[in-house]
């Protein structure tokens, strides 16, 4: 034994107790003034927030502030809460142990300084949903970032894609609807290995979407759309199992859904609407948990697989502007809350599925211009929830179902170019909500009720508490017959009307028709 041994057995402790003591002080007194310079940078936005920020109070205690057991801040939690101003880096990055700092749906400005660069201790940055200006300065010393999320901040200029490279902990990464310089899709991204959440949605990206996307297994969110991608979708992109939301919508893609695109059995979200995507979807029968399916204006080919029908949880279902052919599947929306279909502008054919109003949600049924045949089927007489019925431009035949004329939600029926025939309901008693009516092009006949007080064309037909609204009104090439009054569409909103090639006469010789 010797002295020094000795020396050294007795100093340890005390060494021990002074490292602490600067730690433990440090929270104490070094934290509160870089606090109460962010609180004098925003309080004026909103005083409430910051009324617990008292040199009098623990900071520990100030609201939004959480703290880990040493007493140093590790988090501010202010999200939504109209704070403005510009943040102050360099105080906030004083907090040495600074692991979340959470100020999303706020209306903060001004730029983020390159003091961030001393934040290294951040998990969690979420400024997304602000007014900033400028470009975000580099983030590669910020490796222990697991969520980022920019989006709909007002950023500009060129993102430090290279960071990115460092953040291998990113598990959330969010910085759409930003307008940066235009760029491609940025490599880095590929390595982000435990992403779940990559929205890059609207942020100026061109070129492909690379291959080795689908290495991003953990993926259950994936949106690029609103951007200029062109080429066609990554093959591999059919290895992310997880993914229950796929948004590729307003781009350039070209070419076909990818093989084994049907292996995406945890889909539920589906868009790739605005592309020039060709081919058929026969891979979607596979993917029954879809809820919401948008696959409009593109290339698509081929026939609606008959599957789509024994999807019950479609809610959402819209195709329009395609060349599909054959018919829909006749059980389309039975199981479901179905709510919306759009199927114009294809080249369908058959009946119109009957159940899709089974469960009474249906709002939108959209069929226009394909070369569906039938009828309009009994059970939609039953749909009150439904807001738009448009059928036109079909070969649909036979009577319209007299509860039809009766639904109070409706705000458009459009029946036109079809061969529809009947009378249409002399007390045709409408919702309050209308605002179109297009019946030309059928065959229907008959008198169009002549009680009308005051004459306007709407109490004609007997729906005159709803004139002030419908602004649409075609009735011709049918065989409407009836004298129509000479000041009947006086005060109305009506912005179209054609009622030619009927038989109706007109009242007094200074009327318009
Ligand atoms: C300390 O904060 C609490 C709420 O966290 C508040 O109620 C109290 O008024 C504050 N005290 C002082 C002295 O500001
Ligand atoms: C933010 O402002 C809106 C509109 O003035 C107000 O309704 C809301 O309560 C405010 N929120 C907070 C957290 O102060
Ligand atoms: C970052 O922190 C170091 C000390 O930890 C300090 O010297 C430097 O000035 C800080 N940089 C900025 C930009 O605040
Ligand atoms: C980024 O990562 C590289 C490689 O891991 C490392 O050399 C570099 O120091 C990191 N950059 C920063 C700023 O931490
Ligand atoms: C794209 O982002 C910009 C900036 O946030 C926004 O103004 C614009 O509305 C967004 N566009 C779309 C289609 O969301
Ligand atoms: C994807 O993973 C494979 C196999 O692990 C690897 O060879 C490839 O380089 C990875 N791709 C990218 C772009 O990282
Ligand atoms: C789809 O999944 C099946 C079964 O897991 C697998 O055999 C097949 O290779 C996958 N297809 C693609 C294109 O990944
Ligand atoms: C759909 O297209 C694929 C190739 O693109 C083809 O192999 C398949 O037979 C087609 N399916 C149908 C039902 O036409
Ligand atoms: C009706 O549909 C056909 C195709 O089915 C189309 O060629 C025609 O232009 C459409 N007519 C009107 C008036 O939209
Ligand atoms: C309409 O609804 C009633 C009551 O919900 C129901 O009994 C009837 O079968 C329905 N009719 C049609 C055609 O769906
Ligand atoms: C218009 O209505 C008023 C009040 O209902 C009535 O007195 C009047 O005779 C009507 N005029 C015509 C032309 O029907
Ligand atoms: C789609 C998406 O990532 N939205 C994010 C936008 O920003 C807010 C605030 O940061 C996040 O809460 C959203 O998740």
């Amino acid at each position: 034994m010797t002295a020094d041994h000795f020396f050294r057995r007795g100093l340890r402790p005390l060494l021990v107790f002074l490292f602490f003591f600067s730690l433990t002080s440090f929270s104490k007194s070094d934290e509160l003034q870089p606090l109460l310079e962010f609180k004098s940078a925003l309080q004026k936005s909103n005083p409430n927030v910051f009324s617990s920020w008292t040199p009098g109070n623990s900071t520990c205690s100030f609201s939004g502030i959480v703290c880990n057991s040493n007493g140093f801040v590790t988090e501010i939690n202010l999200p939504q809460q109209n704070l403005s101003g510009v943040l102050p880096f360099d105080s906030i990055c004083k907090l040495q142990v600074l692991e979340k700092l959470s100020l999303g749906f706020n209306f903060l400005h001004g730029g983020i300084s390159e003091d961030l660069k001393n934040c290294t201790s951040l998990q969690q940055l979420d400024l997304g949903m602000n007014s900033f200006s400028g470009e975000v300065p580099d983030l590669s010393s910020l490796g222990k970032l697991k969520l980022l999320s920019l989006n709909t901040s007002g950023f500009s200029g060129q993102f430090p894609w290279r960071s990115l490279e460092n953040l291998t902990s990113l598990t959330f990464l969010s910085l759409g609807d930003i307008v940066f310089e235009e760029s491609p899709f940025p490599v880095e991204v590929l390595k982000l290995e435990k992403l779940y959440w990559l929205y890059l949605s609207n942020c100026s990206l061109g070129g492909r979407i690379p291959e080795g996307l689908g290495n991003l297994t953990l993926l259950e969110n994936l949106e690029l759309s609103c951007n200029q991608f062109s080429g066609e979708i990554p093959g591999d992109i059919v290895k992310l199992k997880n993914l229950w939301q796929l948004e590729l919508f307003n781009n350039f893609l070209t070419g076909t859904l990818p093989v084994g695109f049907g292996n995406l059995t945890s889909l539920v979200n589906f868009d790739a609407s605005g592309n020039s995507l060709q081919g058929n979807i026969s891979e979607m029968r596979l993917l029954k948990n879809i809820a919401s399916l948008q696959l409009y204006d593109n290339q698509f080919t081929g026939e609606i697989p008959e599957e789509l029908g024994e999807f019950n949880k479609l809610v959402s279902f819209s195709i329009f502007g395609n060349k599909f052919t054959g018919p829909l599947p006749q059980k389309l929306g039975s199981g479901a809350n179905f709510v919306f279909i759009d199927a114009s502008d294809n080249f369908l054919t058959g009946p119109i599925p009957p159940d899709m109003c089974k469960n009474g949600k249906m709002t939108y049924l959209l069929l226009i211009q394909n070369g569906f045949t039938g009828g309009i089927p009994e059970n939609y007489a039953n749909c009150s929830s439904l807001r738009r019925l448009r059928v036109s431009n079909n070969s649909l035949s036979g009577l319209v179902p007299a509860g039809i004329w009766r639904l109070s939600n409706l705000s458009a029926i459009d029946l036109a170019m079809n061969n529809f025939e009947g009378t249409v309901p002399k007390t045709w008693a409408m919702g309050s909500s209308l605002l179109m009516i297009a019946l030309s092009e059928n065959q229907f006949q008959g008198q169009l009720p002549r009680s009308m007080a005051n004459c306007t064309m709407l109490k004609y037909l007997d729906i005159g508490n709803f004139s002030s609204r419908l602004s649409v009104l075609q009735l011709q090439s049918n065989n409407f017959h009836g004298t129509i009054p000479k000041t009947w569409a006086k005060g109305s909103n009506l912005r179209m009307i054609d009622l030619s090639e009927n038989q109706f006469q007109v009242e007094g010789s200074r009327c318009p028709f």
